[in-house]
């Protein structure tokens, strides 16, 4: 279990500048762009990354997609779409869940061992964060735990405050791990 909470880190930044094999794109299901991380990612990998996203036909809430990262330092992004958050009654936190396997599920197609997540949903989508990060961590340290090929996953937060959330939810998670 020990070993599991080791390979997730937790930083604050901006994950376009990230030198790992993939990260995940907090996408909307048309998948050609927007705002928040979702633009951050298409301005800084160049307009082939939209070229490639338009041969992909959109994708569902819940589940992901993998392009290639063109001019980001990232070999590939993973696309998702998370839910809207519509006060929690609406399937909301399975949907989240299902963002992180499926992204998980796509980067061992690929065989990729470290992958960087920024948090899906709390943006535009209005998922609160302190549910959604206990919904994150808890599907990272899942798949954790399924694949020794997984070498590390990364939560990039934006903000302080979403930085705090993580931060803490992965305290709670390390503590009811070694109990
Ligand atoms: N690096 C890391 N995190 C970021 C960055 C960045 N460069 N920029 C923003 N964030 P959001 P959502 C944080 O709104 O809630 C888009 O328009 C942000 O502070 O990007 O899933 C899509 O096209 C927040 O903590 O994604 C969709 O229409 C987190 O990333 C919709 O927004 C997620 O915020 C998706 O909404």
């Amino acid at each position: 279990m020990f070993v599991v909470v080791e390979r997730i880190k937790i930083v604050e930044g901006d994950i376009t500048g990230l030198q790992v094999e993939a990260i995940v794109n907090a996408a909307n299901s048309s998948l050609l762009g927007g705002g928040g991380v979702d633009g951050a990612i298409h301005r800084a990998a160049g307009p082939e990354l939209l070229a490639e996203c338009r041969t992909l036909g959109g994708c569902k809430t819940g589940d992901a997609k993998i392009t290639k990262g063109y001019r980001l330092p990232a070999r590939w992004v993973i696309h998702t779409v998370g839910p809207v958050w519509r006060g929690g009654e609406h399937g909301e936190e399975e949907l989240l869940a299902g963002c992180y396997r499926r992204c998980f599920e796509v980067a061992r197609e690929r065989g990729i061992t470290r992958i960087a997540f920024p948090s899906i949903s709390t943006g535009a989508y209005g998922f609160p964060v302190d549910r959604a990060c206990r919904i994150a961590l808890r599907e990272i340290a899942e798949a954790l735990e399924r694949s020794s090929e997984l070498e590390q996953a990364i939560v990039v937060c934006f903000d302080r405050r979403t930085r705090a959330a993580y931060e803490a939810a992965l305290a709670d998670l390390k503590r009811a791990r070694n109990r």
